[in-house]
């Protein structure tokens, strides 16, 4: 913006428009205590939901007493699948074309799962009933591992006993989903069998979860008197519950508004639905009053949506120059008791054929079997698009193995496979096009940053010391590169339930020259607030600080498809772009009309519009919204607003080089982050404040994933992580300082070249943080050890190679 004029720079720094550092709008209310989250719903008469749930991973239910619970003082209903199967809701429909028991129907398959609903005049007395719900249980085999799963005699969907195909083909065995295949098979095992150079690797990517700090919940609150549902809940994409919600109930879609107020962190798991919202629609209909469900810790980890629990399996062939020639990836995917998963609906294992990553492999091969076990449904994208911090994970695995075999520096490996500059944009063998890159650019950056060459030079001399005995402690540099790919559409290939993915904004002007604009999209921290303004207000010329911003209320906003795998910007954001120039266009025609010249002989500048050479004939955007409601324009209709719902011709693909510098005490396993630095490219930055609370909050959470963060089940699927005493959640106390840093690749088909961000940081984050572990112990022989690296693991790691000796 140096082409301004002094008196233009401090007009446009007043817009707070694109690239400023805008302090976000919403602390105000975060900050002091002042926000309004789903459990500061209350309401007169509002009854409390709470579950009983199932202690066993598998167990038919012989009977259910509700006697002694509905004895019990303020309890008002005990509901089970009984009470739902004549409303046809004590099943429901999944994401993924599956259906899932709303209430234990004769059986359960995971342990937490929901056999009753209790509802009671307050939180604690349904909490009591609980405890006095008597069931009788008969325990049934029990299957945790994938691949048992599918060799055994045992049926854990009974209700599905006979189907050999599914919504997504074939099933091979009583256990299996699906098999999705991508790529060429034939053409990737020639290459495999002729190449230089080909390595195997098998990796696991744990079971998590999300973990938000808020819970999931709802309030549903049924108004018999007009027949409306009001249903506030913790939901990432609200237009979408209220459809279902519509379906499932037969109450008309107008008749039901949707709220999601403020959400304490969503990372996708907020973003199917619960059985507990199911419950509290019924317990409102038949009670006739307000039912309030808000699950506590140990409900939200063992029961709502997990991520990840891929195994995967890769083979990658080479010249022995190290330019790779093929990729082959089988996965088995273990989707529990349910296929709940969250991915579009073409794409049951989500955008795991992205797996090719960041380089031009000419031929690849993808198959994923979906296999159902005894753990909770889900399979949601935790900070990622639909399973691309599996792909990443699993290809930036791969090169490290691959350079071990070929005994070559893994950076090097990267560089001369990377897709080119020149190449974009670039059809990947698994059938993506990636709008734009500059990868060397961004790998040297960071390299240079760090001193690579300085730090494998330390790095040698340290495994030189630790072999004569002068340290314990060993130094691992973690490298990743990673490509993202968000901003689901375009609709003709993306849809949730046939509802085509695209996002919209609607923004009306106000006389005096503010406005509201409201979007399909949702909040959860993100700072939608601050930075949906910031686009509009460099589109339309009126300051950031005089545009509200408003997401979440069905009754108000126009239909999107709601926030998660990083969509907002690509496709909400684009919304805003694109009806920000319809106002741009409308306010066109009355500033020439105002200044009395032809359409053309004006132009737009920073916050108003100028007669063409003659800059001090203008008409400011706030003297334009003033007219546009008080000025009789012939040819033109009164008032200033605009919407657009927009389909994005193509996913924006961002991407990022990391690098993680780190030091393990080889004796108690214990990681010692010395440095990490994060180089993101995400195109046109909005806000650069909020990109790098973004990339540091992503960054912790792949902390979290790669060093010890599970849900883990023992052999009787009982989950083991079920409290934050065992689930890793880090504080300020386990992260380091992070260096952030950037390029700027704009996309080139989103109006303002703006590509997605919140996610990136995970998805190159774990295996960043993972790289650095196993690359500590690279020079004492190991190829791959599997995450969460916690101390026990890496000690393990350490003794297995005998460094203990
Ligand atoms: N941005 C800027 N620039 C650019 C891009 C972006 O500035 N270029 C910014 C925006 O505006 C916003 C943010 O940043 O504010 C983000 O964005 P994105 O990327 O577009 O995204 P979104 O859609 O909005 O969001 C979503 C994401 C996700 S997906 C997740 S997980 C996470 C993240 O986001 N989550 C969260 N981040 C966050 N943050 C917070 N605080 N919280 C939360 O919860 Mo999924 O799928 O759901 O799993």
């Amino acid at each position: 913006m140096n082409d301004l004029t002094p008196e233009r720079e401090e007009r446009s720094a007043n817009l707070k428009g694109l690239g400023c550092s805008r302090k976000r709008v919403e602390d105000a209310r975060f900050t002091q205590g002042k926000g309004n989250y789903v459990d500061d719903v209350k309401m007169p008469g509002m009854l409390h939901g709470d579950f009983v749930r199932s202690p066993y991973a598998h167990a038919r239910v012989v009977s259910v007493n509700k006697d002694a619970a509905l004895a019990l003082d303020g309890v008002v209903a005990v509901l089970t699948a009984e009470d739902l199967a004549p409303l046809n809701l004590h099943w429901m429909p999944t994401l993924a074309g599956d259906k899932q028991m709303v209430l234990a129907d004769g059986k359960v398959l995971f342990q937490g799962q929901e056999v009753a609903f209790v509802v009671a005049r307050d939180r604690y007395v349904a909490a009591d009933a609980v405890e006095l719900v008597e069931v009788e249980y008969e325990e049934l085999p029990v299957l945790t591992d994938p691949f048992e799963s599918l060799k055994s005699d045992v049926v854990l969907r009974e209700d599905l006993a006979g189907q050999t195909t599914g919504p997504h083909g074939p099933r091979k065995h009583h256990n299996h989903i699906f098999t999705w295949e991508q790529g060429d098979e034939t053409a990737t095992n020639q290459v495999l069998e002729s190449a230089d150079v080909v390595v195997e690797e098998s990796m696991y990517y744990h079971r998590t979860h999300p973990c938000p700090l808020e819970t999931c919940g709802c309030v549903a609150s049924m108004d018999k008197v007009n027949g409306k549902l009001t249903l506030w809940g913790t939901f990432q994409a609200p237009h979408v519950v209220r459809t279902v919600a519509s379906m499932l109930s037969g109450i008309e879609e107008h008749n039901i508004r949707v709220i999601s107020p403020d959400i304490g962190g969503g990372f996708g798991n907020k973003v199917g639905v619960y059985p507990g919202y199911i419950c509290s629609i019924v317990a409102s209909i038949v009670t006739g009053q307000p039912v309030k469900w808000v699950e506590d810790r140990m409900e939200n980890l063992m029961a709502t949506a997990f991520a990840r629990d891929y195994w995967m399996t890769g083979k990658i062939a080479a010249t022995k120059e190290g330019k790779i020639t093929g990729l082959h990836c089988q996965v088995t995917a273990d989707h529990g008791g349910f296929d709940a998963c969250a991915d579009p609906t073409k794409f049951p294992a989500g955008f795991m054929n992205i797996c090719t990553g960041s380089y031009d492999i000419p031929v690849a091969y993808l198959a994923v079997d979906g296999v159902y076990t005894n753990k909770a449904p889900g399979g949601v994208s935790y900070r990622c698009s639909f399973r691309v911090t599996e792909a990443v994970y699993f290809i930036e695995r791969m090169i490290e193995v691959l350079a071990i075999e070929l005994d070559m520096d893994a950076a090097e490996l990267r560089r001369i496979n990377f897709i080119r500059k020149e190449q974009f944009p670039y059809q990947s063998a698994l059938g993506w096009e990636y709008d734009s890159g500059d990868y060397h650019t961004a790998w040297d950056k960071a390299l240079k940053t760090v001193d690579y060459d300085g730090l494998r030079k330390e790095q040698a001399e340290r495994v030189e010391a630790f072999k004569r005995g002068e340290t314990r402690t060993l130094m691992g540099i973690g490298l990743s590169f990673f490509t993202e790919i968000v901003g689901a559409g375009p609709v003709k290939n993306c849809d949730i339930l046939g509802m085509g993915m695209f996002d919209s904004c609607e923004i009306r002007i106000h006389p005096t020259g503010s406005a509201i604009a409201r979007l399909g999209t949702i909040s959860q921290g993100q700072g939608h607030a601050t930075t949906f303004a910031q686009i509009l207000a460099s589109e339309i010329g009126l300051s950031a600080d005089s545009i509200t911003i408003e997401e979440g209320d069905t009754d108000t906003a126009p239909y999107g498809l709601g926030t998660y795998g990083s969509r907002s910007t690509p496709v909400a954001g684009a919304a805003a772009a694109m009806a920000g120039r319809k106002i741009r266009a409308k306010a066109q025609m009355i500033a020439a009309y105002l200044l009395e010249v032809h359409d053309d002989d004006v132009e737009f500048d920073v916050d108003r519009f100028v007669v063409k050479g003659v800059p001090e004939r203008f008409k400011t955007m706030k003297d334009i919204a003033y007219a546009a409601y008080n000025q009789a324009i012939p040819g033109l209709e009164l008032g200033l607003e605009a919407v657009s719902y927009y389909d994005p011709p193509n996913m924006t693909y961002p991407f990022g080089a990391y690098v993680c510098v780190m030091d393990i005490d080889v004796d108690t396993g214990v990681p010692e982050i010395r440095r990490f630095y994060a180089l993101d490219d995400c195109g046109t930055r909005i806000n650069p404040m909020i990109i790098e609370g973004q990339v540091h909050g992503g960054l912790t959470e792949a902390l979290a994933v790669a060093l010890g963060q599970e849900i883990a089940y023992d052999k009787m699927g009982n989950v083991k992580t079920a409290t934050l005493m065992d689930f890793f959640l880090p504080t300020a106390w386990e992260v380091p300082n992070f260096e952030t840093d950037h390029t700027v690749t704009p996309s080139p088909h989103h109006p303002i070249g703006a590509k997605g961000v919140g996610e990136s940081p995970h998805v190159g984050g774990v295996p960043c943080f993972s790289n650095a572990v196993q690359d500590a112990f690279r020079a004492f022989g190991l190829r791959h050890t599997n995450m969460p690296h916690d101390h026990w693991r890496i000690w393990q790691t350490a003794n297995d190679l005998g460094l203990h000796e």
